[in-house]
């Protein structure tokens, strides 16, 4: 018989201001032969374990973590699933530089290379490059993502509030929306960030009614998960600043690196990104992600790149999350 799982180690912290709780101990095994298989299997039989660890009372709207486990494939260090309040993503690039960051600050991990973590998720193999300071921190992470592509150009949509607008939809680990200024949205410094969190999730329904997207080489990663608002850099040296909307009320606080990736997929498409080209993207709050077009590649006979984004992350403490059944919120709940 399974004891069921319910005390936690974690280690909490933050990428670039969103947070990031690794679940360092306490996890059950995962049945699959890759980590896109651990995490339908997860989804199936332990939701339960993100919902508790991610909403409310003992998370929030913004709440985002993930789960070491070891790796399915031999060429990787460790294997990550992750757990955010709106369900498992394939990929997520802000969790992923947390993760790294936390991991081998805490000795939970053990690279086969200096320098370089490679990393099982369930959209594929990312690695992680990681700089250390004098005394032993982990200073920086450049994660190079897994193939990034334009799904989707110039979709037209009915936008509730807003009126028709004109999106692209890219991947860079998840299916982005990427709204640019036109004539019905002037840019994120004319909408406040009640506005963004108004407008996105209605958006986002109707764009997954009109338009199917589908990863070509996985099936299971589909559909519209991420709204990925544009305006102009204020930050020095950022190319562009952002709002990404995910799960059901969450604005990311990082760049969000997955939400990087698919935008450097979409102005690589375009041509306006080339092999070697950086892209500073800054956040709702001001951080800062350096991305980079490591190369461009194909996917499934579509044209795509491979990206990188480099970020930091800080370890805010270490966290024993106990599930008490007696507890009528042990599942958590939200709004
Ligand atoms: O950094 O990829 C990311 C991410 C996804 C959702 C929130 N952040």
């Amino acid at each position: 018989m399974e004891i069921k799982p319910n005390t936690f180690f974690c280690v909490d912290g933050h990428t670039c201001g969103n947070p990031v709780r690794l679940v360092a101990g306490g996890a059950p095994l995962l049945a699959g032969e890759s980590m896109s298989a651990r995490r339908q299997d997860f989804l199936k039989r332990y939701d339960w374990i993100r919902t508790a660890l991610m909403f409310e009372p003992r998370g929030h709207d913004m709440m985002s973590g993930s789960i070491l486990m070891p790796p399915t494939r031999e060429d990787c260090d460790i294997g990550i699933l992750f757990i955010e309040t709106s369900g498992c993503l394939p990929m997520c690039g802000h969790g992923t530089i947390g993760t790294v960051t936390f991991a081998l600050e805490r000795g939970l991990v053990q690279p086969s290379e200096a320098g370089l973590l490679k990393l099982d998720v369930p959209a594929g193999r990312v690695d992680a490059e990681y700089k250390t300071d004098s005394t032993g921190r982990i200073e920086a992470v450049r994660i190079r993502n897994v193939k990034s592509y334009l799904a989707v150009a110039e979709q037209q949509v009915e936008c509730p509030e807003l009126g028709p607008l004109r999106v692209d939809i890219a991947y860079g680990g998840n299916f982005y929306a990427i709204v640019e200024p036109q004539r019905n949205y002037s840019g994120l410094e004319e909408f406040t960030p009640a506005q963004i969190l108004q407008i996105s999730p209605l958006l986002r329904r109707k764009l997954n009614e009109i338009v199917e997207v589908v990863h070509p080489e996985d099936p299971t990663i589909r559909g519209v998960s991420h709204i990925l608002w544009t305006g102009e850099p204020r930050a020095e040296g950022a190319h562009a600043r952002n709002a990404v909307f995910y799960g059901d009320r969450a604005i990311d606080r990082s760049p969000c690196g997955t939400g990087t990736s698919a935008r450097m997929a979409q102005l690589a498409a375009r041509g306006q990104l080339k092999p070697d080209d950086e892209f500073v993207h800054e956040s709702i709050i001001g951080s800062l992600f350096r991305g980079r077009v490591e190369e461009a590649t194909e996917i499934a006979g579509l044209p795509a790149i491979v990206p990188s984004i480099e970020g930091w992350a800080c370890m805010t403490g270490l966290n024993t999350i106990f599930l008490d059944e007696r507890d009528p919120y042990v599942h958590g709940f939200q709004l």
